[in-house]
């Protein structure tokens, strides 16, 4: 029987269940990634595994998230994460070595592989042919102890290119494309699989752009074959001999199609607040920008600073704006040095920052009051700059540049003449910065200072829950909104019961306190209730001020994934009319007794019963049912 890529790999990574989509399936992972804002809390839950070394074939652990050490906080966790890569076996990358997307696609992305990360854009390595998920930090955690990753079967949809870009569009409006016709949750459950004539014509980094920005259609991931031009980037990082040949059968079926023509696509851009609303650059142009951001795991290759160099090149960028650059990593920082490129990009009066986030997750560079930020990010959820009435636009690195030179939003078409931008033969190459495991165990100390506080231990599931309604959402609420990003918060991410007070601090700033005096209760949302990163802490944080259930529309994957690890029950509207019949303040009463597929929720206060869906696998309603996966964890271990 023919088949796709991804059941290629899955196929070759299945320790359980059957290649069904909507099947609850065990794949073997290869390698893990971390990052640190959400590494010390899966560090801190390996820890509680009591497994003495990590048994995959490699994990890593990057530090690229809040790099901003303002005080001891950021600066003690960076030392306990690199201890504990130390004790464990982990890679370890320093602090300014890069972005784990991009650190991982240059230097240990292997076609065929398996890859599970705490971060959602773990995807990013699809791009050179595994299949790479992201999840919450226990999962990878479990991962990284050598069991299986458990999620359901996606349905493979084929996105299948014809022809080649024009110039000055480029693989953002590619995905951007995507996410138009898809919306954010239209990849919900599901693989976006690329094949066809126009796969070819794209390079790795630019096939990385597309299935990183994937995850914000909510798929589970996003694959790309392995060719000739995967090769070519494996051979540029000296990592030839790990190349091998691997695309869908040609005769294979795909659960749906999805046809776009490259050479028809045009510059789009994404408007605030939300990466699927998504228009022609020529259609809001002329709008005044105040800020150009250029970066993140979208956008940070050596590909695209170096068009951004050719295009910046002689030019000086107009009085209002301010331009930032984070480069990918050392490696594009050192080439763009070494080839002069970087003297285009600061006499034309860019910012450089550090090789690493930053202002993606609100580490500095909030826009002003009002401002108008152009980014080659992937998400402009409302407020996530840090600036709450900032207007957030996503759009390609040649987008930024035309409308950083002309101080509003510009159709990157009028910069005259197309740069021809190649890579050049031998890139410089320096692992440096990577920190590897001595075989040898560990004689130090795992270092904690005071502000990485033990994990909090949850009872088993109640019988019967009752609490009041906390707060009542609409659709498409996102893990920014639950648990904001910026420095401030980020820095409390090892530190789970100050973090709990900065729950929706800017959709409900009461929503802490009233949660604690009331002793817990419970959420109400729309439609893909908790879409987003992977952090954990948006499902850990609730259940440690007493959240005991969310009633939902429907729900993102990995938000998911996180409530029941931590011991909150995902409960989904049967009827989806019942959301406009209950309130904030309603008190709902839950008979929980054995976790079944269909419930009741009694709403006491109007005096009405809901009927509700517990859409669990057998596995998640026994890590449920024990209040979370470290007790499931725990006890097989001892058992
Ligand atoms: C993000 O882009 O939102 C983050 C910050 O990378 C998150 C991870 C986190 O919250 O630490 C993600 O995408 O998973
Ligand atoms: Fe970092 Fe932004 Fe990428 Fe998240 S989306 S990993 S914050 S660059």
């Amino acid at each position: 029987m023919s088949e796709s890529l991804s059941e290629k790999i899955i196929g070759a990574h299945l320790v359980e269940g059957r290649m069904e989509p909507g099947e609850q399936i065990g794949l073997r992972i290869d390698h893990t990634l971390t990052q640190d804002s959400t590494g010390t809390l899966a560090y801190l839950e390996f820890e509680a595994m009591g497994i003495p070394r990590v048994k995959t074939k490699l994990s890593l652990s990057f530090v690229d998230h809040n790099m901003l050490q303002n005080d001891f906080r950021n600066a003690d966790d960076h030392r306990y994460l690199q201890s504990v890569a130390a004790k464990y076996g982990v890679v370890f990358s320093r602090p300014g070595n890069g972005i784990c997307h991009q650190l991982y696609l240059e230097r240990f992305a292997r076609p065929a592989y398996t890859l599970l990360g705490s971060d959602s854009h773990t995807p990013t390595a699809g791009g050179m042919g595994m299949i790479a998920i992201g999840a919450g930090g226990l999962d990878v955690a479990v991962a990284m102890a050598g069991k299986p990753f458990y999620l359901e079967m996606p349905s493979i949809l084929g996105v299948k290119l014809a022809g080649a870009l024009s110039p000055f569009v480029s693989a953002k409006d590619v995905i951007l494309e995507v996410l138009r016709k898809l919306s954010v949750k239209g990849g919900v459950n599901k693989i976006l699989e690329y094949f066809g004539a126009g796969v070819r014509t794209l390079s790795v980094p630019e096939r990385g752009t597309i299935t990183n920005m994937g995850t914000e259609t909510g798929a589970t991931t996003s694959v790309f074959p392995s060719d000739e031009a995967t090769r070519a980037f494996l051979k540029g990082q000296g990592r030839e001999d790990q190349w091998m040949k691997l695309k869908a059968d040609d005769d294979v079926q795909y659960n749906e199609v999805l046809e776009m023509n490259l050479k028809k696509i045009e510059p789009l851009i994404a408007l605030p607040h939300s990466p699927d609303n998504v228009k022609a650059v020529s259609e809001v142009e002329g709008t005044p920008v105040n800020q150009v951001c250029i970066g993140s795991c979208t956008n940070s290759s050596l590909c695209d600073l170096k068009m951004v160099a050719a295009l910046l090149k002689g030019k000086k960028i107009a009085d209002n704006v301010s331009l930032t650059i984070s480069p990918g990593s050392r490696q594009v920082l050192e080439n763009l040095a070494a080839s002069g490129e970087l003297g285009h990009i600061i006499r034309a009066g860019a910012r450089i920052l550090e090789n690493a986030c930053g202002p993606c997750i609100g580490i500095g560079q909030a826009p002003p009051t009002d401002g108008v930020s152009l980014r080659t990010f992937n998400r402009n959820f409302h407020g996530r700059s840090g600036t709450q009435s900032a207007k957030v636009y996503l759009v390609s690195p040649e987008t930024a540049v035309a409308s950083a030179l002309s101080g509003e939003i510009t159709d990157p078409r009028k910069l005259g003449k197309y740069p021809e931008v190649r890579l050049q033969e031998k890139l410089i190459i320096n692992d440096g910065m990577f920190i590897f495991p001595s075989e040898k165990p560990y004689a130090g100390e795992i270092v904690r200072g005071p502000n990485i506080k033990p994990l909090p231990r949850f009872q088993p599931i109640q019988a019967k829950l009752s609490g009041e309604v906390l707060l009542k959402l609409g659709d498409n609420v996102s893990t920014d909104d639950i648990l904001p990003g910026g420095s401030e918060i980020l820095s409390l991410r090892s530190n789970i019961p100050e973090i709990s007070k900065y729950l929706f601090r800017y959709v409900d700033p009461s929503f802490a306190g009233r949660a604690l005096e009331k002793g817990g209760g419970f959420i109400v949302g729309g439609e893909n209730y908790g879409q987003g990163s992977s952090r954990e802490h948006a499902a850990l944080a609730p259940k440690y001020l007493g959240v005991k259930a969310i009633l939902a529309k429907s729900f993102a994957r990995i938000y998911l994934a996180n409530l029941v690890n931590f011991g909150i029950m995902p409960l989904t509207f049967a009827d989806k009319e019942d959301y406009t019949g209950i309130a904030r303040g309603d008190l709902l009463e839950l008979d929980a007794i054995g976790l079944k597929k269909t419930l009741r929720v009694k709403n006491v206060t109007r005096n009405v019963e809901i009927p509700v869906a517990l859409v669990l696998s057998d596995h998640e309603r026994v890590v449920l049912e024990a209040g979370g996966k470290i007790a499931v964890v725990n006890r097989q271990q001892t058992g």
